[in-house]
């Protein structure tokens, strides 16, 4: 019998609210083979910056796969089956993607998550991503699973009021965070990026989130 008292065996589990609970490090043993199919989607459809239905520049670059893509322009936000950048369908959905995101919904409790689409957003040193809701998605009661990578964020997450108070946790490399139930429409956003570096990203961090969008 061991005495643990500094070390704590990945992953472990935190809960954030109702609904929300942190896998701290439940992707680290698949690092890389979750970042060599990040490269292979980003060479079929390359990151870019999204307009939002005000005109504004997205600060965080975005590309997408899987069935369905989330796509932002002067005409507002959706999903759509194909790259607007090449008119050709989003690259599908690797299975290294569908099988951590399937395992990590599984162990906060939503057996069966099938993800058809997943964004992946890249922030650079203060990239930060604004108070925001994820509705786009047809069915609310489908969980949401996200996998952080390369460089640690502050993420901010609140209630389903924009003027709740927030609560600040820190996302590390291979944590992932699954939000459902209760949570599932919180007010979320992650704070502008520290200018650190990962061994294996460099000055960025990439995040995968995983929706049943359709
Ligand atoms: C809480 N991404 O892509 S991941 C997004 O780090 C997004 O890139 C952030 O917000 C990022 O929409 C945060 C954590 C997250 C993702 C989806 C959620 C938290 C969520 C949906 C509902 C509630
Ligand atoms: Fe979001």
């Amino acid at each position: 019998m061991t005495l643990e008292l500094f070390e704590t065996e990945a992953p472990w589990r935190e809960p954030l609210a109702p609904g929300a609970v942190v896998l701290r490090r439940f992707a680290s043993g698949r690092d890389a083979a979750l970042l060599a199919a990040v490269q292979a989607v980003v060479e079929a459809a390359p990151f870019r910056h999204l307009v939002t239905p005000g005109g504004f520049r997205m600060q965080v670059a975005m590309t997408n796969c899987g069935a369905l893509g989330w796509v932002s322009d002067r005409r507002g936000y959706r999903y759509d089956a194909h790259d607007p950048d090449s008119g050709r369908p989003w690259p599908p959905m690797p299975a290294e993607f569908e099988k951590l995101a399937a395992d990590a919904a599984a162990e906060a409790g939503f057996g069966g998550f099938a993800p058809d689409a997943c964004l992946v957003n890249r922030y650079l040193p203060g990239t930060r991503l604004s108070l925001h809701q994820d509705r786009d998605e047809r069915d609310h009661g489908q969980p949401i699973v996200s996998v952080s990578l390369g460089v640690p964020a502050m993420f901010q997450f609140g209630g389903t009021r924009r003027t709740d108070r927030l609560q600040r946790v820190p996302l590390a490399h291979g944590d992932v965070v699954v939000w459902g139930g209760p949570a599932r429409l919180s007010f979320h956003g992650v704070l502008p990026l520290k200018d650190a570096q990962h061994p294996l990203l460099g000055a960025s961090r990439i995040n995968l989130t995983f929706r049943k969008a359709g």
